[in-house]
């Protein structure tokens, strides 16, 4: 067991990581135990089927999307740098941060935190949620208990209820302002690290 300050000493830029994610020295040095252990061949990259051995992850229904969105397009490892970045919408909404509009948006707050969940749908990334994305994510959520039938009508159902333009799909305001009374810290509590 190595002490907090020679784990964070081994971390190139660990002030603004910290800085940017919110994640306290205590997390960092976690979130790097978590990552090295996941790093098997130790090449300091994660690549996907790394990201089976978290338990977590592997049981949950839209877990290979959540995996994805690990990495950018085209990328197929991530770092430890993009691994806690990606990690940071995870935490809950900073309600006592001050809101200061010449700060980038923190990756935590209640937009980013929507913008990836609005991402884990639109796969084909044309900023739309279409009928058949939905449907996607749906039926990986739900499957055994429900029929396609009943599939379907919640997929109209949902896009209905949202579609305020009438395209027949769901942009990322029309996904937001739908979700405008949801807990989106509860939403995502994927505490697939704990
Ligand atoms: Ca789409
Ligand atoms: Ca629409």
């Amino acid at each position: 067991m190595g002490s907090t300050n020679s784990t964070l000493s081994k971390i190139p830029n660990v002030e603004e990581l910290m800085q940017e994610t919110g994640f306290t020295p205590a997390h960092i040095v976690r979130l790097y135990d978590r990552f090295e252990a996941l790093d098997k061949e130790k090449t300091g990259h994660l690549r996907p089927q790394d990201f089976g051995a978290i338990n977590r992850l592997a049981m949950n229904p839209i877990g290979d999307r959540i995996i994805g969105a690990f990495f950018s397009p085209g990328q197929e490892t991530v770092d430890f740098h993009s691994f806690v970045r990606t990690l940071a919408h995870f935490r809950p909404v900073d309600k006592k941060r001050p809101k200061d509009p010449s700060m980038p948006e923190p990756v935590n707050s209640r937009t980013s935190k929507l913008k990836f969940a609005f991402q884990l749908y639109d796969q084909d990334k044309d900023g739309k949620i279409s009928r058949a994305e939905l449907l996607q994510v749906l039926r990986s959520m739900l499957e055994m208990q429900v029929t396609e039938e009943q599939l379907e009508s919640i997929a109209d159902r949902t896009i209905q209820e949202a579609d305020l333009d009438k395209d027949d799909a769901i942009s990322f305001e029309e996904f937001r302002k739908s979700l405008e009374k949801v807990n989106i810290d509860h939403k995502m509590s994927i505490r697939f690290l704990r």
